[in-house]
């Protein structure tokens, strides 16, 4: 029997389309080729997680993207970040949004003492935040995920035992957590992580106000044998990408990747939450690290020193137009709901 010849190219066109549609995403292996810019140095949580979500994109699109990570401020600065990814210079940046406080007035609220007692928590409440807001900030790039760090505790020279040891003390932080230093009375001094090794070594700051991983990652533990545990702030991060870069990868990519939002957001709190036990088990036993404790009655009166910072920041935030009431109770039902 003669089969006809349209009915046998139309027959051919299927199982082209038919493979086409089946072919993994790697058959194009390496043809889309994405910058990744981190500002702090490569063994810190940021770039930690830079490189956990590099592996896993590369490898859930069969190789079809390749990223190629930057660490340490190779490609943009801890403020530069933001800027430098809506202007193209990196198709992906790591920005910690507490070095521009004004710029990130919603997802910034989460670094308010409220209460986020774990890096995992505060991660999967601030990208629900985000979700939830989708706050104008943000207009000009593609979120891909956020996180936070765990709470801030000081790290310091000499011991700090009192509000009287904290009074005066240069202390380094950065953000919302700047605002908690003034109002224990040390003297704040604002400047990006990646900038803390060398003012410690210099004599510039006596200590600095952070999560305690970087006792570890930075080696912060060989100059800073005092920890004071006030367990106060969280920072917190975005991971943002150029839009036309995002807007140009092919549908299915995109679907990787936005299907890891969520996950990368969790796996980045609990990584952060374990390597800060890691971090401080290495600082007691090698670096002879001293923990001070604060007792009930002096945290409450440190805490109580910080009460005005979120009525301030509300009625701030009110006056330029944000729900600010609303974002703060959604905060806390979001904390509560992952604690
Ligand atoms: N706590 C913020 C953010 C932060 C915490 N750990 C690291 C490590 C590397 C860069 C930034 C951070 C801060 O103190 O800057």
């Amino acid at each position: 029997m003669k089969r006809k010849p349209d009915a046998r190219l139309t027959l051919c066109l299927v199982v082209c389309l038919m493979t086409f549609l089946l072919m993994p995403i790697g058959a194009v292996a390496g043809s889309i080729s994405l910058s990744y810019a981190n500002f702090p140095p490569a063994p810190t949580f940021p770039c930690v997680q830079m490189e956990r979500w590099k592996t896993e994109v590369e490898k859930r699109t069969n190789g079809a993207v390749s990223i190629k990570t930057y660490p340490g401020g190779t490609l943009l600065g801890a403020k530069e970040m933001m800027d430098g990814v809506i202007a193209g210079q990196a198709d992906i940046g790591n920005l910690c949004m507490a070095y521009q406080p004004g710029r990130f007035i919603v997802t910034n609220a989460t670094s308010l003492p409220l209460g986020i007692p774990n890096a995992r928590t505060g991660s999967l409440a601030l990208w629900d935040l985000y979700k939830k807001y989708q706050p104008e900030a943000f207009s000009q790039v593609k979120v891909l995920t956020m996180f936070t760090t765990a709470p801030a505790n000081i790290m310091s020279k000499t011991a700090v035992r009192s509000l009287d040891d904290i009074q005066g003390m240069d202390l380094r932080a950065s953000g919302g957590a700047a605002q908690i230093l003034k109002a224990w009375g040390a003297n704040q001094v604002g400047m990006p992580m990646s900038a803390t090794p060398e003012a410690l070594q210099k004599g510039v700051v006596q200590g600095l106000f952070s999560s305690l991983e970087v006792m570890k990652d930075l080696k912060f533990a060989e100059s800073c044998k005092y920890v004071t545990m006030t367990d106060t702030v969280i920072y917190p991060f975005a991971v943002v990408m150029n839009m036309d870069r995002w807007n140009a990868l092919p549908p299915e990519v995109q679907k990787v990747i936005e299907d890891m939002g969520t996950e990368q957001a969790e796996w980045t709190g609990t990584y952060m939450d374990q390597h800060v036990k890691d971090s401080m088990e290495w600082s007691v036993k090698e670096q002879k690290v001293d923990v001070i404790a604060l007792d009930a009655a002096t945290k409450k009166a440190w805490d109580q020193k910080l009460q005005f910072i979120t009525d301030k920041w509300v009625t701030d935030a009110k006056a330029k137009g944000f729900p600010a009431e609303d974002i703060v109770a959604d905060i806390q039902k979001l904390t509560k709901q992952y604690q």
